[in-house]
């Protein structure tokens, strides 16, 4: 396979202008005619025009209005090449025929289980549909007319306005849809089905309205009232925010059953992943409601960054990207809980991301090279690009990033951008330098921040010294230091912020305000060397230093010189919600890790008082005057956060040898019972979220117990349920513990929710994730359980996906798991590359298992990568995963 690089990119010869696409859909075949005005770029020499195609079937070519004998084009599996073309102007039509009822790649044009005709064109599927320059920065008008039998496909969607529809011979029906807006291919979409619609209206902050549709198959718009809801809160909210107003009269959204990713942001017809649609108080979880919340906006949000300026090629995906879940990531902070929002995604950034920054696959923010870009549509470039644009934010404030937002639309609206565009409207817009901040584009890998400190008492001084130093990486051994905003507090004795008035940087010295001119308490250095030191003046005592407030960088840091005192004073007094969680994960950490040993050797293990202490009053348990004000101010998902480590180290041995049981010292009997809802009514807002959220958590320690009154604890939550929310985390509890209890709840569960398929899904997840021992035989069932169908992702990722995370089971020492994985991964990348390249990524990380599971490992990723007929998806991995 072809390795494509950054480093050669070139414009194509040929602008595309105008394209009018007529779709003629039907059960055996669909035929697809377009016709480009094509401009020449330079009109005194006309170069190869070199369009893509896979599994399109050439009908004819024609030059304004001439065909072109097809023994005259070049053709290959991959590319139509025309030649001796007109400098001038010219119309190129193009007849093809494609088969969308046996592609499973649900990439292209395909028909989804439902039985409606559907498109996923990013990033390179629309050569799947005709020939194409397919590339982001080729932007030009469709039109796009589409013929349907009518009774079979009476919805006939494309993007823009509808201009003209009416009916045909032998029942067929025609709809042409028109978008004024230049645009990429990959943002190209056709939908065609038996579909209803939920509709509502928005009135721009200018005064236009603007209908507003969700389609869905006629039983299920019911379940479209809460996505109506979020599409209406994101266009308000960027209008808020950004000043950013729709710009057509008309926006679409589709959910598919059958979708290889979450969204699709094509322009003026989402299409979506049922799953991320779909939602009512019965068969949603908290969890589902916050997604479709974040997705809906996500993909709203991509109306301007992306679609109204999109990528010049797809390295710069990042740009769309990383911008657009940063914008994500605010407007659910803003519409729910900042704190909670933070600690969940810096969360999964730290799983997930950091360690793919550890691993073969590394790759900067904008990667260097791919074989198959699909592959790149990673945690790096969504979320640790999020992070690049958070810094942004970070460092020039939130009126400076405002300010570099509008001029980059000013400049860029209607093209085809870099990263360094981006970069160049933050840099101009505030006219700051920033050069060193580029380098978190280029470089992969995490960097590692040590800062140490001293308090010189005579002086009144604080000195913070930082060390940054980044990882190799696959292909990058060297790296060189790059700009970390480091944003530092500093607390006095009593636990409140001391007023920060002067630094030392560099020699230099500054005096600190607050962004909007008042006393600054929270402070950000500019780390840009690979060793740096700042000095706080005029301090009258030795401070606690809380340092990353907010995580103000994607590193990881090292904080020698800081106590556990301090870390449980951190925990108690920090203004930094985010960091008195952090505080609490580092102690509890700190705490694991030194049990682990010990009861190994089986000694006596003891966790120390201070921190059940702190935990308790975490859960609002304290006495405490000063703690109690503290946590009083806690919302209920932060504690309910902030209290994930007590269970981890209470295995049950340490709880009875320590006297110290969390779950009866942290009452969490008392957190159930307190907790559970009076109101049948379920209410998706921040409070009743975090009520549910701590209950369901303590509802799951107390289970781990395994004790008779603990599982009838359970049962009961289980069978008094109203919401889908409390039913499955209490199903997930009882869950915990192997046994009849668990079988009987488990198929209690599937027997209520079998026709559900998305209630049917979590069903498949639990048992998936389980640790029982063994656990490979009852995925083998499952495979031919009537609930699963390796044809659709959401079921690949329900049952497969978790499976892979589990340590038991997939990790099993004879190396069945690893076996069923590449059995799997290999049956599925027949059907559709793009989800068997995700499922095989869980062999990437081999090297850093035991010698024995190391060797089982390779050998399945060996025999992944020799098999005959491999896509490039799973080649790609699999041989990046061997290097
Ligand atoms: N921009 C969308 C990306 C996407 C995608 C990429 C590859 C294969 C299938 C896909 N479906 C959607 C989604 C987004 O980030 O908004
Ligand atoms: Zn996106």
């Amino acid at each position: 396979p072809k390795e494509i690089f950054l480093k050669d990119y070139k414009p194509t010869g040929y602008h595309f202008d105008t394209v009018e696409l007529k779709f003629v859909l039907s059960e055996k075949k669909t035929t697809v005619v377009s016709k480009i005005r094509v401009l020449p770029r330079n009109s005194s020499e006309s170069p190869p025009l070199v369009l893509d195609g896979r599994d399109v079937k050439l009908l004819f070519v024609k030059i304004n209005g001439e065909e072109r004998k097809l023994e005259e084009v070049e053709l290959t599996s991959r590319h139509l090449t025309l030649k001796s073309l007109p400098v001038q102007p010219f119309d190129l039509e193009i007849g093809s025929e494609i088969h969308p009822e046996t592609n499973l790649s649900l990439e292209g044009l395909y028909k989804s289980s439902s039985g409606m005709f559907c498109t996923q064109c990013e990033a390179e599927g629309f050569r799947k549909i005709t020939f194409y320059q397919d590339r982001p920065d080729v932007m030009a008008k469709f039109t796009t007319r589409i013929e349907a039998d009518k009774a079979q496909y009476p919805v006939l969607l494309s993007n823009g306005n509808l201009i003209d529809s009416g009916d045909l011979e032998n029942g067929f029906h025609y709809a042409v849809w028109e978008d004024p807006f230049k645009k990429p291919c990959y943002l190209f979409a056709l939908v065609a089905g038996q579909l209803t619609s939920r509709d509502d209206t928005f009135k721009t902050r200018s005064g236009r309205d603007v209908q507003l549709r969700i389609w869905t198959p006629a039983q299920d718009v019911p379940k479209t009232e809460h996505a109506m809801h979020a599409l209406k809160l994101s266009m308000k909210w960027d209008e808020d925010v950004y000043g950013l107003e729709y710009d057509l009269d008309l926006f679409n959204i589709v959910a598919v059953p059958d979708f290889n990713m979450g969204a699709m942001e094509n322009k003026s017809l989402n299409i979506f992943n049922s799953k991320l649609v779909l939602a009512s108080a019965e068969t949603a979880t908290d969890v589902d409601y916050a997604a479709i919340l974040g997705v809906i906006g996500h993909e709203y949000f991509h109306n301007w960054t992306g679609n109204r300026v999109t990528c010049r090629d797809w390295f710069q995906l990042s740009l769309k990207e990383g911008l657009t879940v940063f914008r994500d990531q605010e407007f659910s902070s803003d519409m729910g809980s900042r704190p909670v929002k933070r600690i969940g995604d810096v969360a999964l950034l730290r799983t997930a991301q950091f360690s793919e920054d550890a691993g073969p696959m590394a790759h900067p923010v904008r990667p260097h090279s791919y074989i198959k870009m699909d592959n790149f549509y990673t945690v790096t470039v969504y979320e640790k690009g999020a992070e690049v644009v958070r810094m942004y934010q970070t460092l020039l404030g939130k009126d400076g990033f405002r300010k570099g937002m509008d001029l980059y639309f000013e400049r860029h609206d209607g093209q085809a951008v870099t990263c360094e565009d981006f970069f160049a409207a933050m840099r101009d817009a505030n006219s700051a330098n920033l050069s060193v901040f580029l380098r978190w584009y280029s470089q992969a890998g995490t960097p590692i921040l040590t800062v140490s400190t001293a308090y010189d008492a005579a002086a009144r001084s604080y000195t913070v010294k930082c060390k940054q130093e980044i990882p190799s990486t696959p292909g990058q051994p060297v790296k060189e230091p790059t700009l970390i905003p480091l944003a530092v507090g500093l607390l006095n004795s009593k636990g409140e912020d001391m007023v920060l008035t002067e630094l030392l940087d560099g020699g230099s010295l500054k005096s600190l305000k607050d962004t909007a001119g008042g006393p600054a308490k929270t402070a950000v250095l500019v780390v840009d060397k690979e060793e740096q030191e700042f000095t706080f003046l005029n301090l009258p005592e030795k401070p606690v230093p809380s340092f990353l407030r907010n995580f103000s960088a994607p590193v990881r840091l090292v904080t020698p010189t800081v106590t556990d005192d301090d870390l449980l004073f951190l925990l108690a007094h920090d203004s930094d919600e985010f960091n008195r969680w952090e505080a609490g994960q580092t102690m509890g950490r700190k705490l694991m890790l030194d049990l682990i040993p010990k009861a190994q050797r089986n000694e006596q293990l003891a966790v120390p008082s201070a921190f059940v202490e702190g935990m308790r009053r975490i859960c609002g348990k304290g006495t405490n005057t000063s703690w109690r004000k503290r946590t009083d101010g806690l919302d209920g998902g932060c504690r309910s956060r902030c209290s994930t480590y007590c269970p981890k180290i209470c295995d049950k041995r340490a709880c009875v040898e320590t006297e110290a049981r969390f779950p009866e010292n942290c009452e969490y009997r008392l957190i159930v019972t307190e907790n559970r809802s009076s109101d049948p009514h379920y209410t998706f807002d921040h409070k009743n979220k975090a009520r549910r959220s701590l209950k369901n958590l303590a509802l799951g320690y107390l289970c781990s117990l395994d004790e008779a009154d603990t599982t009838e604890l359970a049962l009961k939550e289980y069978k008094s349920a109203t919401n889908m929310t409390d039913q499955f985390a209490a199903l997930s509890s009882l869950c915990q513990n192997p046994g009849d209890v668990r079988d009987e709840a488990l198929a209690n569960f599937y027997e209520q929710w079998k026709d559900e398929t998305l209630v049917v899904n979590k069903w498949l997840v639990l048992q998936s994730m389980s640790d029982i021992p063994g656990n490979v035989k009852n995925m083998r069932r499952l495979l031919d359980h009537p609930s699963f169908d390796m044809k659709n992702p959401n079921k690949v990722y329900s049952l497969i996906g978790p499976f892979c995370r589990t340590a038991v089971n997939f990790h099993a020492k004879d190396g069945s798991g690893y076996e069923f994985l590449a059995e799997v991964t290999l049956q599925l990348d027949k059907m559709n590359p793009q989800v068997a390249s995700r499922m095989v990524s869980s062999l990437s990380r081999w090297k850093r298992f035991d010698e024995g599971r190391q060797s089982l490992a390779k050998a399945q990723l060996e025999r992944i990568a020799k098999t005959d007929g491999l896509s490039e998806n799973v080649f790609e991995i699999a041989s990046k995963s061997l290097a």
